[in-house]
């Protein structure tokens, strides 16, 4: 056994394997009613399967209001109807384990919804005993110009869907906090009751055998004690959302925030593999979602040569950066330097906050960037849709679901576009749902000539470059647990190498990708190409230089 071999016997799922995101709503339909549903997903595991990924991340699916579609809890331990019963979520983790599939739940531990039995309680009085579950703050003093107080808010801290972050409470006259919607209150994290009910919570589904969280704005979890304003924000400007308007100082990612993410950690790493019993370190994967810079992001590895943080921090660096070599360069160069020794590298291209990939990039790059995605050191996560290069749908003004939309429109704050339903096959309602359904969103444009079903009939479909792909990171050592080296940029190019041993042979791939608008020659060191995006070099030798066509990129094997 090659030594890279024993190194890969060690690592774990998570670090080999590659996550896929389902928002539930809207991957399969099975009772007609236009929303996705656990049925579904479990009916669709084979696609899942063959298309070759490793984990499905599956965006919340408990009681919930659906205020913000599910990312407002009533119950932490429930499902939520519309999506089925606990029974097919048993059947679904059971299937997706003996598939050899792993599930990982979307946890959203920052905020409840206001109609969760423990806010309900909370806004009953100020003695409640779960009040100070929450986070209340008396109105701020009345100055020279008398204000009723329902205006006088505490700080001038915004919700990350637009206007203030504070409601004022008839009832107990009393402001709450809301970092999102006035329906989803923040839970006061610095209480250790409120932490004892979310673990309990986690351990409910870590002991039915979940294979791990992806938590909700995990660097939002903790408060300046002092609730101290925000600075302004000298960049802002009218077109921008609210939230810009000051500088997150004092609501976001505080120090404390990561002795939570350690005890989450601690309390997971307790728990055995779901499948096969390889039990080093950390089985059940911890995710963290944090937007921040690359720098603050890392911290949330957690310190110490056992790394107490997140397995993941999610890194959406790619999602945020130009869509151009140089820049792109610069990014993987960076984060590859700021990793503390131990933590394992993420990249993120897409998920149900951001426009889709295709449509940001456009359709030709969107090749480009699958096999960046899937060549990078580290776990990829890929967006339900995005293998078949979906776009963002177009949603006419009565279509509008999301409420952040709702409250700031016309500021490009709405996700309906891409979370439009999965597309399936050319018959009505694109196989999502019942022909004479109506999905709970539109379709994108064009499914009725591209869809999974066509796309797997067709040689060099967008799914068949996914699928190749994911059959070549799993074949190859170097590629899923190997080394990066030589990453540069050269005028649209970009080109890196993955470094490995494989069977005792050092075994280096070259990826050059074409970040550009105009085909490019680059020079390359001698070898075969292995995958060209277009599907179509794929056995040809190189030698000296390559020529890539715009948004096309190569992976080769060198000698
Ligand atoms: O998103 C966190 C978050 O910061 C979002 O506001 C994100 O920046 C924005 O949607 C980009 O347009 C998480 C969930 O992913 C999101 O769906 C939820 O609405 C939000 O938390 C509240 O739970
Ligand atoms: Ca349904």
């Amino acid at each position: 056994m090659s030594m890279a071999d024993s190194e890969f016997e060690a690592a774990q799922w998570w670090q080999t394997g590659v996550i896929y995101q389902v928002y539930p709503r809207s991957f399969q339909d099975t009772n007609g009613d236009g929303v996705g549903d656990l049925k579904g997903i479990t009916a669709r595991l084979d696609y899942l399967k063959g298309l070759g990924v490793d984990a499905v991340w599956i965006s919340p699916i408990f009681p919930s209001p659906m205020a913000d579609f599910g990312y407002d809890v009533s119950d932490y331990t429930g499902v939520d109807p519309l999506f089925g019963t606990m029974k097919d979520f048993d059947v679904l983790l059971a299937a997706a384990h003996a598939k050899g599939l792993r599930v990982i739940l979307d946890f959203v531990p920052n905020h409840t919804s206001d109609q969760h039995p423990w806010f309900v309680e909370s806004r009953s009085s100020r003695t409640n005993a779960k009040r100070d579950w929450y986070l209340w703050h008396d109105a701020a003093r009345a100055g020279d110009n008398w204000q009723p107080a329902p205006t006088r808010l505490p700080n001038n801290w915004m919700s990350q869907f637009g206007g203030p972050a504070w409601t004022w409470d008839e009832g107990t006259q009393q402001f709450y906090l809301h970092s999102f919607l006035k329906e989803q209150p923040d839970l006061n994290w610095r209480n250790p009751e409120v932490r004892a009910a979310m673990y309990a919570a986690m351990r409910f589904w870590l002991d039915k055998g979940v294979d791990g969280f992806r938590m909700d704005v995990l660097w939002l979890l903790i408060k300046d004690i002092y609730f101290q304003s925000n600075p302004p924000n000298p960049e802002y400007y009218d077109a921008q959302h609210d939230v810009k308007r000051v500088l997150p100082v004092f609501n976001a990612d505080q120090p404390e925030t990561l002795e939570i993410v350690a005890e989450m950690r601690a309390l997971m790493a307790a728990y055995r593999p779901t499948i096969g019993d390889k039990g080093v370190g950390s089985s059940r994967v911890l995710i963290g979602e944090i937007y921040l810079p690359l720098d603050r992001l890392v911290r949330y590895y957690g310190a110490g040569p056992q790394l107490s943080g997140a397995d993941l921090p999610f890194n959406f660096a790619l999602i945020q950066t130009r869509w151009a070599a140089d820049a792109i360069a610069e990014v993987i160069t960076k984060y590859e330097g700021l990793l503390p020794a131990g933590a394992w590298p993420n990249y993120v291209l897409g998920n149900h906050d951001q426009p889709r990939l295709a449509t940001r990039i456009g359709k030709q790059q969107a090749r480009a960037a699958a096999l960046l995605l899937l060549t990078l050191r580290g776990t990829p996560t890929m967006y339900y849709g995005d293998e078949l290069g979906m776009v963002d749908a177009v949603i006419a003004p009565d279509q509008v679901r999301d409420p952040a939309e709702k409250n700031e429109p016309g500021k490009g704050r709405g996700r309906d576009p891409e979370r439009s339903p999965m597309v399936w096959v050319s018959a009505p309602n694109a196989g999502f749902t019942m022909p004479d359904a109506v999905p709970w969103l539109p379709l994108e444009a064009g499914w009725e000539t591209e869809n999974a079903a066509e796309q797997g009939g067709r040689k060099e479909s967008m799914l068949m470059l996914y699928r190749k792909l994911l059959a070549l990171r799993r074949q190859h050592d170097t590629l899923h647990a190997g080394g990066i080296a030589e990453v540069v940029a050269e005028g649209s190019v970009l080109r890196f190498r993955r470094v490995g041993l494989e069977d005792g042979e050092s075994t280096d791939f070259q990826v050059v990708l074409n970040l550009g608008s105009e085909v490019a020659t680059v020079s390359c060191a001698k070898g075969t190409v292995v995958l060209t995006t277009l599907l179509d070099g794929a056995g040809s030798s190189v030698e000296g230089t390559v020529t890539v066509e715009a948004g096309e990129g190569l992976l080769i094997a060198l000698e």
